[in-house]
């Protein structure tokens, strides 16, 4: 099987030779040739160059043996393109240019021409696309609208969301227009990674652990489901919903085909209470990279161990790969799989 045919396989459910592998964030600060990069040009130079973008995103492949490459872009082009930008600060971290406080600025974000505003992305997907050839799958990816409207209204790194949940909890039109805008802009964005011939497509819900469980739907799933439905059906999507797989019935409602779990989770276990058309991504902690080889080889061995017979398990981390994470150790978490 080529890489790809056993990640879509995977995504359907369906046997593999062996159960694929790809990481979040992939071209994160761990790797040194990364950070090379970075000391030339900034983190959104390296977003809007379609050569840097294809460069960072072949960084992790070069190395390991992953089944999937992940464009190397960030949720926050959607703000960007709304007229919303975001900044690279220089202790690291990122920050909107401004805040969104207010009626006006809401009204005043323009859903308008998307495709033309983000046309550096198609042409990254296209120019990876060149390089991995058809053996790869390559993925695109975008924030939910709830995780999106949460940086666009604190700013930056997120505290309580005090802000958007009294826009929905006070002002529910306000909330709906302000959703309603980013929803339109993350759909016109996916479409055009579709057509610039990703994969799969994984949505980013970080932020939604802020949500009570009773809201989870009405503040972000309900905008997740309408990005899913407008796509083409069956395309493969990905939910990460970080601290929130106990919504699984709600969670498989928004017709994602995976979900993409974090590690306080027993995989095998939630696995066998999913309807059968759906799979599952994870769920290692981050941390193992951190640490020593032989942890990750415990590890890994554990999670197979455990999932051993059931189709439809992506290996990936329960969230994105950490600074601190050891190449080697990457080397040897493929290793693990491949000789399981
Ligand atoms: O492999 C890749 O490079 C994939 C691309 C990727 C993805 C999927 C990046 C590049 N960012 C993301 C998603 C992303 N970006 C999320 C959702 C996933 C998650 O929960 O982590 C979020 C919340 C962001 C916003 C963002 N971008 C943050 C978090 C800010 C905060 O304090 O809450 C940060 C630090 C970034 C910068 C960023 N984006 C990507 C990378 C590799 C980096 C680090 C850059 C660096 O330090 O040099």
């Amino acid at each position: 099987m080529t890489s790809k045919e056993r990640f879509l396989a995977s995504v359907r459910r369906q046997p593999t030779d062996r159960t694929p592998v790809w990481v979040m964030r992939q071209a994160g600060r761990y790797l040194p040739e990364y950070r090379a990069l970075k000391e030339k040009y900034s983190f959104t130079e390296m977003v809007k160059s379609p050569e840097l973008a294809t460069e960072v995103t072949l960084q992790p492949l070069q190395r390991f043996p992953l089944d999937a490459a992940i464009i190397f872009s960030d949720i926050l082009i959607i703000p960007e393109a709304l007229g919303q930008p975001y900044h690279f600060k220089d202790g690291g971290g990122i920050a909107m240019d401004y805040l969104l406080d207010s009626m006006e600025k809401i009204d005043a974000l323009d859903t308008s021409r998307i495709e033309e505003k983000l046309a550096y992305l198609p042409a990254a997907l296209r120019m990876t696309r060149n390089e991995i050839g058809d053996e790869k799958a390559l993925l695109g990816f975008g924030g939910s609208p709830w995780t999106l409207a949460a940086y666009m209204t604190e700013g930056g790194s997120l505290k309580d969301l005090s802000a958007l949940k009294s826009l929905y909890y006070s002002e529910p039109a306000t909330f709906e227009k302000l959703m309603g805008k980013i929803t339109s802009a993350v759909i016109d964005l996916f479409k055009m990674k579709i057509a610039a011939g990703v994969d799969a497509l994984q949505i980013f819900d970080s932020a939604g652990a802020f949500c009570p469980s009773a809201h989870y739907h009405d503040m972000s799933l309900k905008w997740i489901k309408q990005i899913i439905d407008s796509l083409p059906a069956d395309f493969p999507v990905i939910i990460f919903a970080k601290g929130m797989a106990h919504q699984r019935d709600a969670l498989v409602n928004t017709g994602a085909s995976v979900l993409s779990i974090d590690w306080t989770i027993d995989l095998p276990s939630y696995y066998d209470t999913l309807p059968d058309h759906v799979a599952v991504q994870g769920n290692l902690d981050p941390l193992i990279l951190s640490s020593s080889a032989d942890v990750v080889r415990t590890e890994t061995t554990r999670l197979l161990d455990a999932m051993q017979g059931r189709h439809g398990h992506i290996l990936n981390l329960g969230h994105g790969i950490l600074p601190s994470a050891k190449p080697e150790n990457m080397q040897v978490l493929c290793e693990t799989i491949a000789n399981f």
